[in-house]
């Protein structure tokens, strides 16, 4: 069994010197970097492991601290419980919260893709004005939003309307349209809501019911993805570096001269090209997505093993020198990591470990530990891909989901204070600006698109602590939207965090993923919840189950013999398995700190009290 740490003592006496040193928290000295973590030397360690002791031994062990022997701070006791009629009273918000958005969508909008949610209308492609990227990489007159809610709707159990929303988009949804789009916007909304929904239904598991299952499906889901897909691949195809274009006309075929893409856009598409390829057994989707990944990964830069966040497709020359966690590269890490847990492929852990080691190196500013030592706030700035340099002062909101990523990787201690950083900015502001600049504390970009980064961290870490500190993020996220970006119909893009105007749009991942990541925060007898390590989230939010379909290449000959190298097998009740080797795995300081999350502290605040004082004082709030 994990060990269980509870000793408040220990913890207390652990702080003495910090709290002593009474100009802690003014103090601005330039941070020492945290010493890299290096992941290589993990040889064989293994990752699925990892997931089953975060998410289920963690838990368990929590349960060993008795709550009555130990004495609290008072942020301690304010953020230490979190009774049950708040909890339901919190999910019923959040299930009107996701109706008033869907419904709003359904009346207003439907079949166009998305809700003007001011003014109670639909919006599809700009047709009148082609170079208006903002609105027509997303929007292609496919009912966008229809199809990124479905998974949505099995999650809240609302199986009938499940049923309904499968037909309307088998009725009126059609790729063949003369729109021009952006790849990684039609892969992650489209394609991926397309093969969760399918999946969902086709899986023996049953997760959401046997009834999940409309009686006259036939794959059609399937059949709209695929032919999707392929309107893509000429994006890659035209290709003679790998890298695809980062926009194609899904009509014609033909791809724009404009060759410049970013490396999230380039480099987050296996998930779902490669779940395709696998329910298809058609292996061009998949290999289309990993020579991508390839390609961008050997344009890595020689001197410090970082990636642009910008690269152009026809020459493979990288565009600028930023490198960092937010625009351009987020997903593209949590991909790497992603791909292995789903295909269990080495390739993809290792790119992701050695990615992982090098954010460590090199863009990690402040104290090199969270909870312990003395330094600023550690935080992951942008650097110049070539020497590592600190490259600007603002970091952006799509850096928010990196916790999650950390929590998923097993760094939990980590997760816990990059997510404590991006909390405190929300909470600054009642949302969190596009681009926060960490010298100036001020936002240098100030919208806020109803973006779910932040609640999917706080999820993540709920799940991996059952710490009521992340149910108390959750409700006061939840309270903010309700007071700041509801509107007419639905809720609104906050266009200036500085005086809460608003903006008449509403993206479709605020159904795939801020309300679905909300919901299951407060839901904890969701199905998904007892089964969490068994399903996968993409990057858009959409459920992908984790089992053997997704280990197997049926492209290759001998796919199907367990001996094959073609199939990645699972293990037979992982978890068990993985109880009886727990104490084989190491911990040290090269490796994740699962250990961080003891018994002690699930009612403890996450981020150690005079560290979270530091922060929030650091950023001019009060507690
Ligand atoms: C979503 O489409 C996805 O989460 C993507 O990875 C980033 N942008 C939006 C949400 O902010």
């Amino acid at each position: 069994m994990w060990p269980v740490n509870s000793s408040i003592e220990v913890i207390r006496s652990a702080m003495r010197p910090l709290v002593g040193s009474n100009n802690y928290v003014k103090r601005r000295k330039v941070p020492e970097k945290c010493r890299t973590r290096s992941f290589h030397e993990r040889g064989t360690f293994d990752l699925a492991m990892i997931l089953i002791l975060v998410f289920t031994i963690v838990p368990v062990s929590l349960q060993a601290f008795n709550i009555f022997s130990h004495s609290y701070d008072r942020l301690d006791q304010k953020y230490g419980s979190f009774t049950e009629k708040m909890r339901l009273e919190m999910l019923e918000e959040v299930r009107k919260m996701f109706y008033f958005g869907y419904d709003g969508y359904m009346k207003y909008a439907f079949p166009m893709d998305e809700l003007d949610p001011i003014h109670c209308v639909g919006r599809g492609p700009d047709h009148e004005n082609p170079s208006n990227i903002n609105i027509n990489d997303v929007l292609g007159d496919y009912c966008l939003t229809l199809i990124d809610s479905l998974d949505t709707l099995a999650v809240l159990g609302n199986v009938s309307e499940f049923h309904r929303a499968i037909q309307l988009v088998i009725d009126h949804v059609s790729f063949d349209k003369e729109n021009t789009v952006q790849v990684f916007e039609a892969n992650i909304r489209l394609l991926g809501g397309l093969l969760s929904a399918h999946m969902l239904i086709e899986e023996d598991r049953f997760l959401f019911g046997e009834d999940l299952r409309p009686p006259w499906y036939n794959g059609q889901l399937l059949q709209l993805a695929h032919d999707l897909a392929s309107r893509l691949l000429p994006a890659f195809q035209k290709s003679i570096t790998g890298i695809p274009y980062p926009r194609v006309n899904l009509r014609k075929g033909t791809v724009d001269e404009g060759a410049e893409t970013c490396t999230a856009g380039a480099g987050s598409l296996l998930l779902e090209l490669g779940a395709l390829s696998r329910l298809l057994g058609d292996p061009i989707y998949e290999s289309m997505a990993r020579r991508a990944n390839r390609a961008l990964w050997s344009a890595r830069a020689k001197t410090t093993g970082l990636l642009g966040n910008v690269i152009n497709a026809k020459t493979g020359q990288w565009v600028g020198r930023l490198s960092g966690l937010g625009a351009g590269l987020d997903s593209y890490f949590e991909y790497l990591l992603k791909s292995y847990i789903l295909f269990g492929e080495d390739e993809d852990y290792q790119m992701f470990n050695e990615s992982y080691s090098v954010i460590k190196q090199y863009l990690r500013r402040g104290r090199p530990q969270c909870n312990s030592g003395y330094g600023d706030h550690p935080l992951y700035v942008n650097v110049d891909m070539h020497s590592g340099n600190t490259y600007t002062y603002w970091i952006d909101a799509l850096q928010a989901s990196f916790p999650a990523v950390q929590v998923l990787i097993g760094d939990i201690e980590e997760a816990i204070c990059t997510h404590a950083w991006y909390y405190n900015v929300w909470k600054r502001y009642g949302v969190l600006p596009e681009r926060f600049n960490w010298q100036r504390l001020s936002p240098d970009v100030s919208f806020y698109p109803l973006r779910p980064e932040l609640i999917e961290s706080t999820y993540l870490l709920y799940r991996a602590t059952r710490n009521p500190f992340y149910l108390h993020v959750g409700r006061e996220i939840v309270q903010s939207l309700n007071t700041y970006a509801k509107a007419k119909c639905g809720y609104a893009t906050v266009h200036d965090v500085l005086d809460m105007s608003l903006e008449d749009r509403m993206e479709s991942f605020f159904l795939s993923e801020t309300c679905k990541y909300l919901y299951l925060l407060f839901d904890h007898n969701n199905p998904l919840n007892n089964q969490f390590n068994k399903y996968l989230f993409t990057t858009e939010g959409h459920l992908l189950p984790i089992g053997e379909k997704m280990r197997i290449k049926p492209w290759e000959a001998d796919a199907f013999s367990p001996a094959s190298p073609s199939m990645t097998s699972l293990k037979e009740d992982e978890s068990l398995f993985f109880r009886d080797k727990t104490p084989k795995l190491k911990t040290n300081a090269t490796q994740p700190s699962c250990e961080a999350v003891d018994g002690a502290r699930q009612y403890l605040l996450p981020l150690r009290t005079p560290y979270y004082l530091q922060l929030t004082e650091s950023l001019g709030l009060k507690e």
